[in-house]
């Protein structure tokens, strides 16, 4: 046994599945396991895709989705739970129901768009998102896309991405970490913007560039947040983990095929800066 005295671990990821193993319940498993944290797996869609594509996004039946929420929401002591792709209003609803008298802290990735272009929430899903279940989160970890969907402004330097952290911060109360993978001009570094306890941070490491490997950063960081979390650390060394950890992810990417890289958990241990602005 690896533990006698307190127990292991844990966190519950909710969130879509798939096949390529880059992104979704995959990728949160295997961030997890790295981590030394036992997963739980509630599926909240089926796709269908590989590397190039994505020809299919099916939703879990509500009736299958209810039973996996009480098969594992009341049984273990959760406390705390990673969410990804939720799909569409039916889905979002009922998890929001399941979880709003629970007292977890709740790291939402707030999963709209893949990196292929798809949608992977419908337009009442971001309304309901916006309106109840964001107000759940004790962290909410967009990229630039999704925080611009969230406060309905455009996001082009670093400095409106200051103001959406804080605009999200406060309008839903919960610390947020906007990924600065998508602004334009990056540099030699990748810089996240935090929100935590109302004071900002940077958090950064080098940029890898001409990757292949980017498919799944933004489920990897939220579920190496959530890991780090489940085993104790502060916030600002989770966060600078989890950033580690994607970079390093990044660093030591494994080759599938021909053009095709995928990011793995990586042997070595890297450090990523993080500094109050
Ligand atoms: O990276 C967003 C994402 C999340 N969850 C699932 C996905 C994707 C992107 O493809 O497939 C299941």
């Amino acid at each position: 046994m690896k533990n006698n005295l307190d127990f292991y671990p844990t966190v519950l990821t909710i969130a879509g599945s798939d096949t390529c193993g880059g992104a979704g319940i995959q990728a949160d498993l295997r961030t997890f396991s790295a981590f030394g944290v036992y997963g739980y797996s509630i599926i909240t869609a089926l796709t269908a895709q590989n590397h190039n594509t994505i020809t299919e996004a099916f939703p879990t039946p509500k009736d299958i989705l209810s039973k996996q929420l009480d098969a594992i929401i009341d049984f273990y002591n959760i406390s705390t739970i990673k969410t990804g792709m939720l799909v569409n209003f039916d889905i979002l609803n009922l998890v929001y129901q399941k979880l709003k008298d629970k007292k977890v802290n709740l790291i939402v990735d707030p999963v709209m768009i893949s990196t292929s272009g798809s949608e992977l929430l419908d337009k009442q899903a971001i309304e309901f998102l916006q309106d109840k279940f964001l107000h759940l989160a004790t962290w909410i970890t967009p990229n630039i896309p999704e925080a611009e969907v969230l406060i309905g402004e455009k996001i082009q330097t670093q400095d409106d991405i200051i103001q959406a952290t804080k605009l999200i911060s406060s309008k839903w109360d919960c610390n947020t970490v906007i990924k600065g993978g998508h602004l334009k001009n990056l540099g030699d570094t990748i810089t996240d913007i935090v929100c935590y306890n109302k004071k900002i941070y940077s958090l950064e490491t080098p940029v890898i560039k001409d990757t292949q490997a980017g498919h799944g950063t933004g489920c990897t960081f939220a579920s190496a947040l959530a890991a780090s979390f489940a085993i104790n650390m502060k916030a600002l060394d989770a966060l600078s983990s989890a950033k580690s950890f994607v970079y390093g992810s990044l660093a030591e990417a494994v080759i599938l095929k021909d053009n095709v890289e995928a990011m793995y958990p990586p042997e070595n241990a890297y450090k990523a800066k993080i500094k109050e602005l």
